[in-house]
């Protein structure tokens, strides 16, 4: 198919991702505006326990953290890969300018909208605060962070985010980091742990129906984008987990055989009944899994935060 119009990257990763067989779709792309304000309410919600976890896990340490992050009082930055609505991290913001912390918080999203209001919250908020802001996907946004200042770097990446990576991305990311990260550098890295399947499918395939919203937005996205004519009510919403490998896999399953137009692609994209879309992977690991990656890649676990149900870990790694 010869395309007259110049494909943008949204356009050429769907059109790769509903050609291919199984058909796929890339999580980057569910945190249009829309997208992140349903992710929010996701986050709200008790059945994802992840923000919880975290919540308490930060709330509880914040002052380890502080004296771990800081420790030569020399001005640092701290980074974050994924600020989104930024409620998890102001926990540490606040605690620290409170402390009278030399640093500056860098928050890269690739939500535009999402950066502009946590700027605006964070100008009320904690005035006092040095903040930069970046839109754009991690691997863009990391290459033009490479040294950028001079100053010693925390990064931050909560919320298990790194368990949308398949295996190759994970790769990807976790080698580009380790280039980039410096002998006073550390990395707080969130992971969500393996447990029992009940409570992570709850989280995944949650009775209020924010997540099914928030994977039909992404056909919603393509619609508005690419022009085209997914009619997002024949489409159901199923979350699988495997409680060995730890792979917790999200699918928009098609309820009926259809056919669907895509002006962008000038092109028809054909379903089978109860043929899925696979939409998101969210990993859980286990914390010899967690070891084997921070050595792998590299670094030493310097310590290992975790809530009280043991659900979930805030891992922070140095160079070693
Ligand atoms: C933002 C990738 C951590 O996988 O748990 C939540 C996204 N998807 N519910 C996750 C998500 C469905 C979330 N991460």
């Amino acid at each position: 198919m010869e395309q007259i119009t110049k494909l943008s990257t949204f356009a050429k990763d769907t059109k790769k991702g509903l050609s291919a067989h199984p058909k796929f779709l890339l999580p980057k792309y569910f945190y249009d505006d829309k997208g992140s304000k349903i992710f929010q309410d996701i986050m709200q919600m008790p059945e994802y326990y992840l923000t919880d976890c975290e919540f308490e896990i930060l709330t509880n340490h914040q002052t380890e953290m502080m004296q771990l992050f800081g420790q030569e009082s020399t001005l640092f930055d701290l980074v974050e890969l994924g600020s989104g609505d930024g409620l998890k991290t102001k926990i540490l913001l606040k605690h620290f300018v409170k402390n009278k912390i030399r640093f500056n918080y860098v928050a890269i999203d690739i939500s535009h909208e999402a950066n502009e209001m946590l700027e605006r919250k964070l100008r009320t908020e904690l005035p006092a605060l040095k903040t930069e802001f970046k839109t754009g996907d991690y691997f863009e946004m990391m290459n033009a962070l490479n040294r950028d200042s001079d100053n010693s770097k925390v990064f931050l990446f909560l919320g298990s985010n790194i368990g949308n990576f398949m295996e190759d991305e994970r790769h990807r990311f976790l080698s580009q980091l380790s280039k980039i990260i410096r002998r006073n550098d550390k990395l707080l890295i969130g992971f969500d742990l393996k447990k029992s399947k009940e409570v992570i499918l709850k989280a995944y395939n949650d009775p209020h129906g924010h997540t099914r919203a928030f994977n039909l937005n992404h056909l919603v996205r393509i619609n508005k984008e690419l022009d085209a004519n997914f009619d997002t009510e024949t489409f159901r919403h199923v979350a699988h987990y495997n409680e060995d490998s730890g792979e917790t896999k999200s699918f928009l399953v098609s309820g009926k055989k259809q056919s669907v137009y895509i002006g962008a692609l000038e092109n028809n994209v054909h379903f089978l009944k109860d043929e899925p879309i696979y939409m998101e992977l969210s990993q859980k690991f286990d914390l010899e899994e967690i070891h084997q990656l921070a050595r792998s890649y590299g670094f030493a676990i310097e310590k290992n935060f975790t809530d009280s149900r043991n659900y979930f870990v805030d891992s922070l790694w140095i160079k070693k």
